[in-house]
C-alpha cells in the first residue's frame, strides 16, 4: 500500500541513489492501540493505520508512543525505534513496578459518576498519580441526569475538590448536558480518560466525538465492579483534541510511590508537611504534626485526611 510520506533530506538522497522509493523507508508513526500482541500504528503522513509488530529489543509500547516504523515484505509493519516519551501515565503494579497506560499526554480526565458510587480515595489515588507526573488532572462527575441519586455525598465531594482549586466538570454523557464546557477545555490537548469501570468513559468519548467510536457497557452490568467493556487504551482524533479511552481498573495502585509522594499529591497537605516536628512525620500519630493540627482546626477536611491515611496504608 503506497502511502504519501515526507522524506528527510537524507532519505531523499538515499531514494535518489536507488532510483525509486522503496516501501522499507522509515516512517513516523503514532501508536493508537496496543493490546496483547496487537499493535496498531498510525502513519503520520497518510493517516492510515497499520497492524504492526515491534522489534524485540524495544520496550513495551503504549498508546500515544511516537515511533519509527516501516512496512515489511508481508505487508504488515514493523516498529524499529521508539521516540523518547515526553511523559507516561500509568499505575503501580503489584511488584512495585510501574505499568504505563499511555504516553505523551497533556492531561488526565478522571471520571466518576452518580452510579456506580465512587469512594473519594479512588479519585485521590488518581490525583496523586497525576500530580506525581506534573500533569493536569480534570475531574469529571458524569451521569448527572441520574441525580438526586447519591446527591448529598456527591455535593460534598464537589465542594471539597473545587475548594482545593481542582478543576471539576459536572455533565451527562447521555444527555450532553455540561459537555461543551469540557470540550472547550480540552482544545489542543491530548487527554487520557481514566476511572472505574462503568462510570461512562467510553460514553463520554462517544459524546465528545459525536459518533459511536467505542463500545459502551451494558447498563445492567454497571454495578459496583462494572462490566469492564473497554479492554485496551485507544487513541481517537476528535475535532480539536486527541482523547485516549482506557479500560476501567478495579484498583488504581500507587505501589510505585512512597508515602512522601502521596502527601505531596494532596495539595492541602503539601505546604504543611514541612512544618511538622519530625522530618519523617507520617501525619498519623506524631506529636507536633502540622497536618493533624490543621485538621483539628478544621482547615483540612476529614474526608481527605482519611483518604490520605487509607492510601498510605495500602502502599507496600
Ligand atoms: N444515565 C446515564 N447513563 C450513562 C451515562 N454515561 C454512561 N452511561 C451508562 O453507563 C454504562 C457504562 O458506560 P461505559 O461508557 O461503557 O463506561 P466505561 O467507563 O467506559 O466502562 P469500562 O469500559 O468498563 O471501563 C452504560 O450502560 C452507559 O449507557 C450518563 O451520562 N447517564
Ligand atoms: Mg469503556
Ligand atoms: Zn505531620
Amino acid at each position: 500500500m503506497p502511502a504519501r510520506r515526507k522524506l528527510s533530506e537524507q532519505q531523499r538522497r538515499r531514494v535518489a541513489r536507488r532510483g525509486k522509493a522503496v516501501s522499507s523507508e522509515a516512517r513516523d508513526g503514532l501508536v493508537v492501540c496496543h493490546f496483547g500482541k496487537q499493535l496498531e500504528v498510525e502513519d503520520l503522513a497518510s493517516g492510515e493505520v497499520w497492524r504492526c509488530h515491534s522489534r524485540a529489543s524495544l520496550p513495551r509500547l503504549v498508546t500515544g508512543d511516537r515511533v519509527s516504523w516501516r512496512t515489511d515484505a508481508r505487508g504488515t509493519g514493523i516498529v524499529t525505534a521508539l521516540e523518547r516519551r515526553r511523559n507516561e501515565f500509568g499505575r503501580g503494579g503489584t511488584a512495585g513496578d510501574f505499568r504505563p497506560i499511555a504516553a505523551n499526554i497533556d492531561c488526565v480526565l478522571v471520571v466518576f459518576a452518580t452510579v456506580p458510587e465512587t469512594d473519594m480515595s479512588v479519585i485521590d489515588r488518581y490525583l496523586v498519580a497525576v500530580d506525581n507526573l506534573r500533569l493536569d488532572c480534570l475531574l469529571v462527575l458524569n451521569k448527572i441526569d441520574l441525580l438526586p441519586v447519591n446527591a448529598k455525598t456527591l455535593a460534598r465531594m464537589v465542594e471539597i475538590y473545587r475548594g482545593l482549586g481542582i478543576e471539576l466538570f459536572e455533565l451527562s454523557a447521555l444527555t450532553g448536558a455540561g459537555v461543551a464546557e469540557l470540550e472547550a477545555r480540552l482544545k489542543g490537548n491530548t487527554a487520557v480518560v481514566a476511572g472505574q469501570s462503568g462510570v461512562g468513559k467510553s460514553s463520554l468519548l462517544n459524546r465528545l466525538g459525536k459518533q459511536s467510536l467505542a463500545e459502551v457497557g451494558d447498563l445492567n452490568a454497571s454495578g459496583r465492579g462494572g462490566a469492564h467493556t473497554t479492554t485496551a487504551a485507544r487513541l481517537f482524533h476528535l475535532p480539536g483534541f486527541d482523547l485516549i479511552d482506557s479500560p476501567g481498573v478495579r484498583e488504581f495502585h500507587l505501589d510505585h510511590l512512597q508515602a512522601v509522594d502521596v502527601a505531596d499529591g494532596f495539595v492541602e497537605l503539601r505546604s504543611l508537611a514541612g512544618n511538622c516536628k519530625f522530618r519523617d512525620c507520617s501525619h498519623r500519630i506524631e506529636p507536633g504534626c502540622a497536618i493533624l493540627a490543621a485538621a483539628e482546626k478544621g482547615e483540612i477536611s476529614n474526608e481527605r485526611l482519611c483518604s490520605y491515611g487509607r492510601i498510605v496504608d495500602s502502599l507496600r
